[in-house]
């Protein structure tokens, strides 16, 4: 029995006792929001165009306005930029686009006077054929030479090693006569693959962990990482079932030879321990690792650890259930078969999380229909563990309006006709602030991407100021999250077909219960798990709903189609 509660079976006769929120020794991050910035894209505090850090320490005051307590930036290492920040020439220092090592250093001491955590992005597959270390590879440099994937040709050396096709199309191969030899590109030829059997590179690569966490970094959140490791002997990939794939897709091979491998597993373990190890010696909270894996639910909580928690990995794996597999028209059923798949087969020693967007997928408001967005919000909101938002969310920003000329995304903008199909430009458009030229991006120069036409609508400073805004909404979420620990349970229900229902039942006084009418007509439903004499409160709606803040409502409530609401519920 934990101390807490017997605490409370020894008090409960003269103090009102709730175990089940002050119990459980929930570490910060558990429930935390992690607040994602885009740098590019968040604030411009010089007028060349793009994001960066001054820009983001001028605006970490909206983030603790927000009520976010956590966040991660995508990359901002030295780049020569060939795929936007993720082909790294110094793993070490800042790019000058965004500013200076001190200049993150001023960052982190203004984020720890606010009390936001701060996450950085962590790219380990692969360098920039720019890197030192490449450089000296490149060289043949004892020390290097073995620091990337080099091997021989096929055919007397005139074609690639194997069958292994980039993501970006072609030959996962590049020659270089400097070597003679082909060295191993899984992206861009310009990022070349590190070689994770060499325990050097293993070595340098923890380093770089340290080397952030020394100057007071707090987790890191690792890029896809399923293609860490490859198989030693370089065979060949044996096809895929997609029969429309020609052999210069990444799509024709099945990679049971290039993707989460074993191997890989075991990195993410060591880089646990690397993360708990440096907390044990430092002090401080918890260092935090999370990783991005866009595998089935069985491969991606083998990143958590393993089943019986005696190895651990990443804190989290951003589960993107809500993001793959919802759309406009998933039904409650659908939505809800997705959450209890978490929700029921997490071993519980691990903890849930709950992704709606990010900067390579379009803005949930655009993909999921503009009139659902704060339904969606409050359905984030109301799951258990850990929330995931990408900037821009807090106000319901949706997609921007890029054409293929004013777009940045590498591999949009080499084909116009595909551009409208793949470019990840319409989800990066510079933040909405205010009314101002460029929204208050910058003070009116260019911008690396356009602005959207909806600024004038939908901005910050705006919503600021309206009584019903999604800003506002999002933020009183927060306050509601702060009760809803992971000891609280989370209970779905489908009602008369069409509504779904979330109850987080805090003790047997308090409760909170979300409920979104998906389509369909009006329905009346009963709010499950609710008592009949209890009190229910209004605490966040839909903004068009007509159920207000405040509002108290019966057991059984009315909801118009696609109205959603939480309500509270007390005795
Ligand atoms: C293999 O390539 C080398 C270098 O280009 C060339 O000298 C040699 O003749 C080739 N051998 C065969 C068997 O084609
Ligand atoms: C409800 O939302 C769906 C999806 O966005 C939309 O197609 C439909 O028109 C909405 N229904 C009403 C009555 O607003
Ligand atoms: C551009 O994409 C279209 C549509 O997939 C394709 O037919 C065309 O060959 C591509 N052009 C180039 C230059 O790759
Ligand atoms: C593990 C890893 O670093 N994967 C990265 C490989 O490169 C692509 C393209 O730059 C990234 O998107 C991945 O995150
Ligand atoms: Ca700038
Ligand atoms: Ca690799």
């Amino acid at each position: 029995m934990n101390l807490n509660i017997l605490l409370c079976l020894v008090l409960v006769a003269t103090i009102s006792c709730n175990p089940i929120v002050e119990a459980g020794g929930q570490d910060w991050w558990q429930t935390a929001v992690f607040y994602q910035i885009y740098p590019r894209s968040f604030k411009d505090s010089d007028n060349n165009g793009i994001g960066d850090l001054q820009g983001i320490i001028s605006k970490l005051d909206h983030l603790k306005d927000a009520g976010v307590t956590a966040t991660w930036l995508s990359p901002i290492y030295k780049s020569p930029g060939v795929d936007q920040g993720y082909d790294i020439s110094d793993y070490r220092d800042i790019d000058p686009i965004f500013g200076t090592l001190e200049d993150f250093k001023q960052l982190l001491a203004k984020a720890k006077e606010l009390g936001i955590k701060v996450i950085l992005d962590y790219v380990p597959n692969h360098t920039s054929d720019e890197h030192e270390w490449f450089k000296k590879s490149l060289e043949n440099d004892n020390e290097y030479n073995d620091y990337f994937i080099w091997a021989e040709g096929r055919n007397n050396n005139t074609e690639p090693p194997n069958n292994w096709v980039s993501h970006f199309k072609g030959p996962a191969w590049t020659f270089r006569k400097e070597r003679g030899l082909w060295y191993l590109n899984k992206f861009a030829p310009q990022q070349p693959d590190l070689n994770y059997r060499n325990p050097k590179v293993v070595q340098a690569m923890k380093d770089v962990l340290n080397f952030w966490m020394d100057l007071g970094v707090d987790g890191f959140r690792v890029d896809t990482i399923p293609d860490l490791f490859e198989v030693e002997d370089l065979r060949d990939e044996p096809r895929s079932d997609d029969a429309s794939a020609t052999p210069n897709d990444y799509e024709y091979l099945s990679h049971i030879y290039t993707q989460d491998l074993d191997e890989t597993y075991d990195m993410v373990y060591q880089w646990r321990e690397l993360l708990d190890e440096h907390q044990k010696t430092n002090g401080g909270d918890t260092r935090v690792l999370m990783t991005e894996v866009y595998s089935d639910f069985e491969k991606n909580i083998k990143y958590y650890g393993l089943p019986d928690g005696s190895r651990r990995g990443a804190h989290f794996s951003f589960n993107f259930e809500l993001i793959v597999k919802v759309n406009e028209g998933s039904s409650s059923m659908d939505i809800l078969t997705i959450i209890d798949r978490w929700v029921d087969n997490l071993p519980e020693i691990y903890t849930p999380n709950w992704v709606l967007g990010n900067h390579d997928q379009h803005r949930y408001p655009s993909r999921l229909g503009p009139e659902n967005r704060d339904s969606f919000m409050m359905l984030q909101s109301m799951l258990p563990g850990v929330q995931v938002t990408y900037n821009g969310e807090e106000i319901g920003m949706e997609d921007g309006q890029v054409s293929c000329d004013e777009g940045a995304d590498p591999q949009a903008i080499k084909n116009c006709s595909i551009f409208d199909a793949v470019s990840r430009d319409f989800e990066r458009t510079p933040f909405q602030w205010d009314e101002s030229v460029n929204a208050g991006f910058n003070d009116g120069g260019r911008t690396w991407l356009p602005v959207s036409d909806k600024y004038l609508e939908n901005n910050l400073k705006k919503q600021k100021e309206g009584v019903r805004s999604y800003y506002n909404t999002f933020k009183s979420l927060i306050d509601i999250r702060k009760e809803l620990t992971l000891k609280v349970p989370t209970k779905t229900a489908l009602l008369k077909e069409s509504v779904m229902a979330i109850s987080r039942p805090i003790n047997d006084c308090r409760a909170y219960h979300f409920l979104y009418n998906r389509h369909g007509d009006t329905k009346e439903v009963d709010i499950p798990y609710g008592l009949d004499d209890s009190k229910y409160t209004v605490v966040a709606s839909k903004l068009t709903s007509q159920h207000i803040i405040g509002d108290e409502v019966s057991q059984q409530i009315k909801l118009d189609p696609n109205d959603s609401l939480i309500v509270r519920e007390t005795c």
